[in-house]
């Protein structure tokens, strides 16, 4: 970057410019408004990483009908095609089997040179990896190009169904903010090689051609969730998301990230427009949100949060309640595709229309003899509660039923089902 290799004359520049803004703000650079980010670059070492890190990458579905212009290539077994959208050019490929008793989709080719046929060394071999009852077969790492654009990164095919492009790893740096150390990531998800692009007003809400921002919010040195079953609920965590406008910090400011040329470091310019305070049924919460800056996370404690004034979407949120163990218990809330709204003014304090006391909503469905029960659960306002997740992001027991004639003799007890 230019502005920081200057040469003895602008040393000198710069250090006239030091006495002066000395009065103003204590430091050089790295001001509580400017924040510097060393980065370096990790390489993925789990399936785990590759696809919850990198948000998923690029995604296609797989098919089974040929790509337009390309013919089926003989001796290959049950292939199905793929194309994903990068912005360099629609990338082709297909996938087979390399035995008919294989038990999963296990080789691969990729028409990196776009000429409509897949050739012997556009051709990869996969390692089958599980997690779960879910499978991938993990392709790479290798190196290609794309017209102009040079990808390292992985093709990772997920239950027979579709297929990610993510990148070789991701960037990782600590953000000291006022002697607080904060981990922060960034990967390059739309993996074109250059890093810092932010979502962009008025793109879908769970679709972005956008970088994906890491925070560990939570302090215990991962981006990751703990558990397996955590893994599917990643993004409610809010340290995984799109490159936002606004991204929040643990010391609850906002911060606009600019990214050098080189991926060598980021700088967090702390947001100084004027705040409105939110209010909540609940001391910790998090929501996911669009306003005038575009989508943007912002978590509350203390029932309260501050926010840029202006107006709001909300398009889910979480609820966090402790248990006498100080153990995190998870209510969550998604509003697709009627989103709530909300105003955020400077002089008084917005009441978020949701929480708890949350009540157990029993509906019966009599048809002739039989009995038809469903339960939910919602929120003060009637709002349904979408999923509660234990400390270790597991569903509770499912509630029983039990029903009892008048002198109290239980007649029939009966499980409740997800779903
Ligand atoms: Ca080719
Ligand atoms: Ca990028
Ligand atoms: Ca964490």
């Amino acid at each position: 970057m230019k502005e920081f290799t200057h040469g003895r004359r602008g040393n000198m520049r710069a250090w006239s410019l030091f006495v002066v803004f000395a009065f103003a703000i204590p430091g050089f650079g790295q001001s509580p408004q400017r924040v510097e980010v060393p980065l370096a670059f990790k390489e993925f070492r789990t399936v785990n990483e590759m696809i919850i890190l990198s948000f998923g990458g690029i995604v296609s579905l797989l098919s089974e009908r040929l790509p337009k212009g390309y013919s089926p290539l003989p001796g290959t077994i049950k292939p199905q095609f793929f194309e994903l959208s990068h912005e360099a050019g629609t990338i082709v490929g297909l996938i087979a089997l390399s035995s008919p008793k294989a038990k999963a989709y296990d080789r691969i080719w990729v028409d990196w040179n776009n000429d409509k046929k897949f050739t012997g060394d556009e051709k990869l071999m996969g390692t089958v990896s599980a997690r779960g009852k879910e499978k991938f077969v993990v392709f790479g790492p290798f190196e290609r190009s794309v017209g102009d654009v040079k990808i390292a990164g992985y093709l990772i095919v997920h239950d027979d169904d579709h297929i990610h492009l993510v990148p070789k790893g991701y960037y990782e740096g600590e953000a000291k903010l006022n002697g607080q150390t904060v981990k922060v990531g960034l990967v390059d998800g739309n993996i074109n090689g250059v890093l810092g692009e932010r979502m962009v007003a008025g793109q879908r809400y769970f679709e972005s051609e956008s970088d994906v921002f890491l925070v560990d919010l939570n302090g215990d040195g991962t981006f990751l969730p703990p558990t397996e079953e955590a893994l599917e609920i990643a993004i409610y965590s809010g340290e995984i998301y799109y490159l936002t406008n606004l991204v929040q910090l643990p010391d609850r400011n906002f911060y606009r990230v600019k990214v050098a040329e080189d991926c060598s470091r980021l700088w967090l310019e702390r947001d100084l427009s004027p705040k409105g305070k939110v209010k909540a049924a609940c001391k910790e919460f998090l929501l996911g949100l669009t306003g005038q800056e575009g989508a943007i996370l912002a978590q509350g404690q203390q029932n309260e949060l501050l926010l840029p004034i202006g107006s709001y979407q909300v398009h889910w949120l979480t609820f966090v309640e402790r248990d006498e163990k100080g153990k995190p218990w998870l209510a969550l809330f998604t509003f697709a595709p009627q989103s709530q709204k909300f105003r955020v003014a400077g002089d008084k304090t917005t009441e978020l229309p949701f929480g708890p006391p949350f009540k157990l909503v029993m509906d019966v469905e009599q048809s002739g003899r039989s009995f038809e029960f469903s339960l939910s659960l919602e929120d003060k306002a009637g709002n349904s509660v979408d999923a509660i997740f234990t400390p270790d992001l597991k569903r509770p027991p499912e509630p029983v039923l039990v029903i009892s004639d008048a002198k109290g003799k239980v007649v029939k007890t009966e499980k409740f089902h997800y779903g």
